[in-house]
């Protein structure tokens, strides 16, 4: 039978995440607070993102308008939408942004114990081929006893205490872990709140799909070229993998976690790390498909624990399905040890 016309009891995200917080005694609940704020900036976004094929016919995309005013760019608006609710949720007191060279420092008396990196719309490139495209986010407990400092940011992730993503595609998901497993809220917009639809999400231990961008086969290295290789054309006799590949993280990594298999960017010889930010695109989505029973390497290391040494620092990663991602460990592996 299908569900009720009218849920009178829809888990949404806010009671899910009250129901969590009672779980840790000494919770404050700036957790839920610090949500609800992202929450707020991602039902914004959606509403821009929905328009934005028909305002860019205005210049959404950071042309005139049709009154002539400078629109902005529909990535900026959404980071500066994120910022101004963080900073007003007396939640966080350092944010790191992909919009933003520097810190985002939060005056003093707003200050809460989360510093946030932030990915405020990623893909953007693909919104006017409408694409999915997504915001990315990850919270850190304060480390320092004085005001937060850049040391704060430049945690490893493996002291990520939640994070999460946004995709805005068909419908708008999220998709959050605050450490107890993966769980998704798709946006009912008829009544703006984030509703449960997929509770403790396990990546499959292997897909069939591959996801990178072979245009750069020319300057991969060896390991990344073997790998794929071993997907093409098998030497065991197995069905080739599918490839599939947006050009958007969120929906390429999305896409992984639900169907399982493995998302690349690796690092090549023209990009020696990888394109990829560390802080707000890989550690986020490393922490969300571990919590899952997946794996995010480098090739060489786990992605969670690269010390960063600079906010905008990039990573190579390899995510997804625990065997997949062994295999390409196993890649990697034989030219280190040169056997
Ligand atoms: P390439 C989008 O521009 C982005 O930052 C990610 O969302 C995406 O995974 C990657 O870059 C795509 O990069 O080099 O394959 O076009």
């Amino acid at each position: 039978a299908t569900g009720p016309a009218f849920d009178t009891d829809c888990m949404t995200l806010t009671r899910f995440l009250l129901a969590e917080q009672r779980k840790f005694p000494k919770a404050t609940g700036d957790l839920t607070q610090l949500m609800n704020a992202i929450l707020t900036a991602v039902k914004g976004i959606t509403a821009a993102v929905r328009k934005a094929g028909i305002a860019r016919l205005y210049g959404i995309s950071g042309h005139q308008n049709v009154t002539g005013d400078q629109v902005k760019k529909l990535d900026v608006l959404s980071n500066d939408m994120f910022i101004n609710m963080l900073r007003s949720s007396f939640t966080t007191c350092l944010m790191v942004s992909e919009e933003n060279e520097t810190v985002i420092e939060v005056d003093s008396e707003k200050q809460g114990k989360y510093i946030i990196c932030l990915q405020a719309l990623d893909g953007s490139s693909n919104i006017d081929c409408l694409a999915s495209i997504g915001t990315i986010f990850a919270f850190l407990k304060e480390v320092s006893t004085g005001p937060a400092t850049l040391k704060d940011a430049l945690q490893p992730g493996n002291a990520i205490v939640a994070a999460g993503y946004a995709l805005y595609g068909s419908a708008t998901i999220m998709v959050l872990s605050t450490g107890n497993g993966v769980n998704a809220f798709m946006l009912d917009p008829t009544i703006g709140e984030f509703i449960l639809t997929e509770r403790n999400i396990r990546v499959k231990p292997r897909g069939k799909i591959y996801s990178i961008n072979e245009g750069y086969a020319n300057v991969w290295y060896d390991p990344v070229t073997d790998y794929i290789n071993s997907k093409k054309f098998p030497k065991d006799g197995s069905k080739p993998y599918s490839a599939r590949y947006v050009g958007s993280m969120v929906a390429d990594v999305h896409r992984t976690l639900v169907y399982g298999g493995m998302f690349a960017y690796p690092a090549t010889k023209d990009a020696p790390k990888g394109k990829l930010r560390l802080l707000y695109e890989c550690n986020p989505m490393a922490f969300i498909m571990e919590q899952a029973g997946g794996l995010a390497t480098t090739g060489t290391m786990r992605v969670l624990d690269i010390v960063p040494d600079h906010i905008h620092q990039r990573a190579p990663i390899f995510l997804g399905s625990r065997d997949d991602i062994n295999d390409v460990i196993e890649c990697f592996r034989k030219y280190e040890t040169g056997k």
